[in-house]
């Protein structure tokens, strides 16, 4: 029963966003499908400012084609769905009314399930306008702030002060909770948190606000600026400007081109079973663990660069340990470099496999493969979606 209930409200959302597809209108609601681009993943988290209320998709339509215009390769991420045409990403985690402690209680969820290389958290508003322990806030906001880190350890965390609000007593509110903000996020840094702070509240006026909370479509392009420029100060965040997608047939549409196995494999294109379009590639045959498929790189590396991996996997049956490496060859002598931790993938949905990693050697480098291999065992694997940027 609770299955076909599901079943039933999923094929409602389809229906309704096609419906508004067909219309020609704005798409929102859950998404009954992520969109991906293989880029690096950058979670929007937030409430109905972070959503887009008054202007749907809101800051991210702004930020989004920012970084499309400059060569970044980016994947939002969430559970939740809105936004134009414009907005070449959909997904967030934005949600209308939360406060700090809502987001705290399903932050690990969302964060495990859509494992954000970046996290942009713009969040508070909420506790002030319904006037909820506001003298609190600043430290539900630290907690919230280790709760993220504590789930998503790599990932960059950038922390916005909150953005004014038009009626006098909740400004100054939100200025008290503003001025919070910067010890806060210190204090995490000094813990060695990769935390970063993002004063929005400077990048706006009331002027900006349509309806004395929410920014116009010109106050969230502002607020678009700010994310992009903090984004751009911290390398990696948002990977490499112009390199887009370093491996060639990552999403294996293009059946085993420009793979080969590395060690003993047999490769072999597989429909049916995808990650993301219709095709993923099957490595079988392998008679040591770090048999996998491979794709030689060594043309698009430089030296001494940060580089993010990212990887779907699963198994055909069973549990794997498996992660992502780099065989680096210099003036003769091979070295190995982890570009993903350890995975454990099963048969019955597809893991991500994803990491950054400096990649650097001495000498001249004369090859180069990005390889996935398990830590024991021989058992076949799928792949797709694969990145590396
Ligand atoms: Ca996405
Ligand atoms: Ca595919």
């Amino acid at each position: 029963m609770q299955v076909l209930r599901h079943a039933g409200l999923q094929a409602l959302r389809v229906l309704v966003m096609l419906a508004l597809v067909v219309a020609g209108a704005t798409i929102t609601g859950p998404a009954a499908h992520a969109e991906s681009n293989g880029g690096v993943r950058v979670m929007p988290l937030g409430d109905s400012i972070t959503e887009g209320t008054q202007v749907p998709g809101g800051y991210r339509i702004g930020l989004w084609q920012r970084l499309a215009a400059a060569g970044y390769r980016n994947d939002f991420v969430g559970s939740q769905f809105n936004g134009p045409g414009a907005l070449g990403d959909h997904d967030h985690e934005g949600h209308p009314g939360w406060r700090i402690d809502q987001i705290d209680a399903s932050v690990t969820g969302w964060l495990n399930t859509t494992r954000p290389r970046t996290v942009l958290l713009h969040i508070g508003t909420n506790d002030i306008l319904q006037n909820y322990n506001v003298s609190g806030a600043p430290a539900r906001l630290s907690t919230l702030i280790d709760r993220i880190t504590a789930a998503a350890p790599e990932a960059d965390v950038f922390v916005a002060t909150i953005i004014p609000l038009a009626s006098a007593g909740q400004a100054a509110a939100a200025r008290t909770f503003n001025a919070a903000v910067p010890g806060i996020v210190q204090s995490k840094v000094n813990a060695g948190r990769r935390v970063h702070l993002v004063n929005m509240h400077a990048a706006l006026s009331t002027a900006d606000l349509i309806d004395g909370v929410h920014p116009t479509a010109g106050g969230y392009d502002k607020m678009a600026a700010t994310w992009y420029a903090a984004l751009r100060a911290v390398p990696g965040s948002i990977g490499n400007p112009g390199g887009g997608n370093l491996l060639a047939n990552g999403d294996m549409e293009n059946g085993t081109a420009d793979w080969t196995p590395f060690g003993s494999a047999t490769l072999s294109s597989v429909t049916g079973t995808a990650h993301g379009g219709s095709r993923s590639l099957l490595v079988a045959g392998r008679t040591a663990a770090w048999n996998g498929p491979g794709q030689a790189v060594a043309a698009k590396l430089t030296n001494g660069r940060s580089y993010t991996t990212a990887v779907w996997a699963r198994t055909q049956s069973g549990t794997a340990t498996v992660k992502t490496t780099l065989a680096l060859t210099a003036n003769g002598t091979t070295s190995y470099l982890r570009l993903t931790p350890d995975a454990a993938v099963t048969a019955t949905g597809w893991t991500l496999l994803t990491g950054t990693a400096t990649a650097s050697w001495a000498g001249t480098l004369s090859a180069a493969t990005l390889y996935v291999e398990t830590t024991s065992g021989t058992t076949p694997l799928l792949i797709d979606d694969a990145s590396l940027q």
